[in-house]
């Protein structure tokens, strides 16, 4: 893990000194900007001017927030960490799309939002806007007054916390930008209808183990949860780390066409007739060809006279879309504005997906057209996508007198239709009472759908309605995730192992200077963890309802180097441990050690010391004989901080109120599973009573900036 990271940055450096990425950079002007006002520092920032400028021309501009790593005050690294700015500026883009490409550095001391980003999504009514992000506003303010910058073409992107710079603030500026991609970052989704109408590319990884891939997919799915948005594309998501994401967003071919080329998103169905598509018919008769009904004019119409049935002037008219199906939900028929006679009356709405095989859609006998060029408007019960539509008409008003059938348009409403889904992880490996999330999309992702879960096999494994698996016994079950939009399905095979055994995850210990990662495949629980490259990073378990006496441990690591870590128990250094090299770095290997334990409460840490050499990847911490009637976790010292009420809990819910600086609350059985989690957005909770399964003790779990707090909670049912 930790090399591969080395190795990628060696790579960008590599890049920038020999690639095109310098070459741009020295096209950026050296700015600074102060506002005694704002702030007492000043912030460095770099400017790109079209190199063909003329003041009588107004031009786009482009703001580009980069991420953590390139915080300084150098105003150098902004530029050449990656593209994120100098894709802009290349002189393929500017000969065809020139703009003002603008690229604030912000102080290592601050963020460009100030929360956690490894927390993914935040309320921007609990954090106020960010000193840094003032100031950018205040720059492209004053660029505003000094150039022709066209205040209607302002587009911004970001990565990482740039990415959560550019949520927080098209959040908080709804209107100011044109169009916006914000990568591998997180925002606000309760305020996601602020944003309804504007354009947004989205790009994650779902293996970032910096910044969660929740913290795109929540903001994408509130935006879809607004209704249909015809955004295409929408949100990209890579399999891939952090990095890897944002750096192949960035080379995506369509990017910068598609930026300065979007146009505000309407809201609401698609008219399929809209997209492109052929256009067929039983008849028709000059001037009033079939392609008058699509032309979205109610001045013209499609006329069949001899083609229609003598004595219903039955006929039909069809459009088959050139792209990807649709789901109709709605159509409507507009009369023309002569010959009511000629009016359709009676008639069935089909779909088909080759031109032969067709599904009846609609039935309609006997309407009526109130008057000339009059809309009428029929909903659909239908969530099958098709590509090809055809009304067939077989009957029309008055066919006493009628000499044909007309109509002036004919719409058919819809939202473009689920392809696939995904879900992930495709495979889980779980020990008995483990609990974990699955992940569905759907694709592609403005298709917007309910999804529902099941499972094939309750007694090994269910499901809840959000994705959340239990194990409950050994075997075998199949998890089957269903997209109500066309029924699409994707499935994860889970397997249940009993062997007896607890697992400590890694990613819920305590940790000294490493950090929690997901760019690896197989890991249990939420992850696992890393960089134990100084010496004193340390990852350390609690162990609870340990028994007394020598015990098996046994730990799950991977290293494609090998090397060396020292255990301790209860603070004590027990011994030099070698993690020999497992092949890679998700070449998950189990190592077993004997220590002696204490009954009850226990600390078992894995640190690198001086000596120590190698990286690695620990997954898990599992033991056997823990005792499972039987609680032995202390209250925390300090665990004031924690206020639980009431406590026992026998109904109604469990108030949980926090210390201001907490990050993560978790949620511990008495076997020290976690049973529920979430990052901290706020002080206080209110925990359903159904988080608790069974009767019994549980320790609520919070991490805070400082140190790891618990603090026991009874429940009777
Ligand atoms: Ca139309
Ligand atoms: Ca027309
Ligand atoms: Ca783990």
């Amino acid at each position: 893990m930790k090399k591969n990271i080395i190795f990628k940055i060696v790579m960008v450096l590599y890049l920038s000194i020999v690639g095109t990425v310098f070459t741009y950079a020295q096209d950026f002007a050296s700015k600074l900007h102060t506002n005694a006002n704002i702030t007492s520092y000043s912030m460095p920032y770099r400017l790109f001017i079209p190199s063909e400028y003329n003041a009588n021309t107004s031009y786009p501009l482009v703001l580009f927030l980069h991420g953590a790593g390139e915080r300084g005050a150098d105003n150098d690294a902004q530029l050449n960490a990656n593209r994120g700015a100098t894709l802009w500026a290349e002189t393929t883009n500017q000969d065809s799309y020139p703009c003002f490409v603008v690229a604030p550095q912000c102080p290592t001391t601050g963020k460009w939002v100030n929360t956690d980003w490894s927390l993914g999504s935040y309320s921007i009514t609990d954090i106020p806007m960010s000193t840094e992000l003032k100031m950018v506003k205040d720059i492209i303010d004053t660029l505003e007054t000094q150039y022709n910058i066209d205040a209607s073409r302002l587009y911004i992107t970001g990565l990482s916390m740039g990415g959560y710079g550019t949520w927080d603030f098209i959040l908080r500026y709804p209107t100011m930008f044109k169009a916006a991609i914000p990568m591998c970052g997180a925002g606000d989704p309760s305020k996601a209808s602020l944003i309804s109408t504007l354009p947004l590319w989205v790009f994650h990884g779902n293996e970032d183990g910096a910044v969660p891939v929740s913290g795109s997919r929540d903001m994408v799915n509130a935006i879809n949860a607004l209704g249909f948005n015809n955004r295409e594309p929408f949100y990209t998501e890579y399999n891939k780390d952090h990095v890897s994401a944002y750096e192949t967003a960035l080379a995506e071919p369509n990017l910068v066409s598609w930026l300065f080329t979007t146009n505000p998103i309407k809201l609401g169905l698609t008219d399929i007739t809209d997209q492109p598509g052929l256009i067929s018919a039983q008849g028709e008769d000059q001037p009033n060809l079939k392609d008058y009904a699509f032309d979205n004019a109610t001045t013209t119409k499609w006329l069949d006279l001899a083609g229609a049935n003598p004595t219903t002037r039955a006929s039909w008219i069809q459009y088959q879309l050139s792209g990807s199906s649709y789901v109709a939900m709605q159509y409507t028929i507009t009369s023309a504005e002569d010959f009511s006679d000629r009016d359709p009356k009676s008639w069935n709405l089909l779909g088909s997906n080759d031109g032969s095989a067709w599904t009846t859609l609609d039935t309609r006998t006997n309407e009526v057209f109130s008057g000339r060029s009059q809309k009428n408007s029929y909903t659909l019960t239908n969530s099958a996508a098709y590509t090809y539509y055809r009304l067939q008409i077989n009957s029309v008003n008055e066919p006493a007198t009628a000499t044909g059938v007309q109509l002036a348009e004919l719409e058919i409403l819809g939202i473009p239709a689920v392809t696939s889904v995904n879900v992930l992880p495709t495979i889980l490996n779980l020990e008995k009472k483990d609990i974990k999330q699955l992940y569905a999309s759907v694709v592609p992702s403005n298709a917007t759908s309910a999804v529902t879960w099941s499972s094939s096999n309750e007694a090994v494994a269910t499901v809840s309605s959000t994705g959340l698996v239990t194990a409950n016994a050994a075997g075998n079950a199949t998890i089957t995730v269903t997209a109500a939009n066309n029924n699409k399905t994707a499935i994860c095979d889970v397997t249940v192992f009993d062997n007896g055994i607890t697992k400590f995850e890694a990613e819920n210990a305590t940790m000294n200077g490493i950090y929690i990662v997901r760019d690896q495949q197989n890991y249990s629980g939420d992850g696992f963890v890393a960089n134990f490259g100084n010496v004193g990073n340390s990852v350390q378990f609690s162990i609870t309802g340990a028994t007394a006496g020598s015990q098996d441990i046994t730990l799950r690591y991977a290293t494609a180097e090998g090397g060396a870590i020292h255990l301790y128990v209860n603070g004590t250094m027990i011994r030099q441990v070698t993690l020999a090299n497992t092949g890679s770095w998700g070449g998950w290997t189990d190592k077993v050690d004997n220590v002696t334990l204490n009954a009850g409460n226990n600390t078992i840490k894995y640190q690198k010391n001086a000596g120590d050499d190698g990286h690695f990847n620990i997954d898990y911490l599992s033991l056997k004989n823990i005792e499972t009637g039987i609680i032995e976790v202390s209250n925390s010292d300090n665990e004031s901080y924690i206020s639980l009420f009431p406590n026992p809990l026998s109904t109604g819910s469990l108030s949980i109120k926090l210390p201001e600086d907490a990050t993560r609350l978790s949620i511990l059985d008495i076997t020290g599973k976690t049973v529920y989690q979430e990052p901290v957005t706020k002080n206080e909770f209110l925990i359903d009573r159904s988080v608790f399964k069974s009767e019994g003790v549980y320790v609520i779990n919070v991490v805070t900036t400082k140190n790891s707090l618990n603090k026991k909670v009874i429940v009777v049912k």
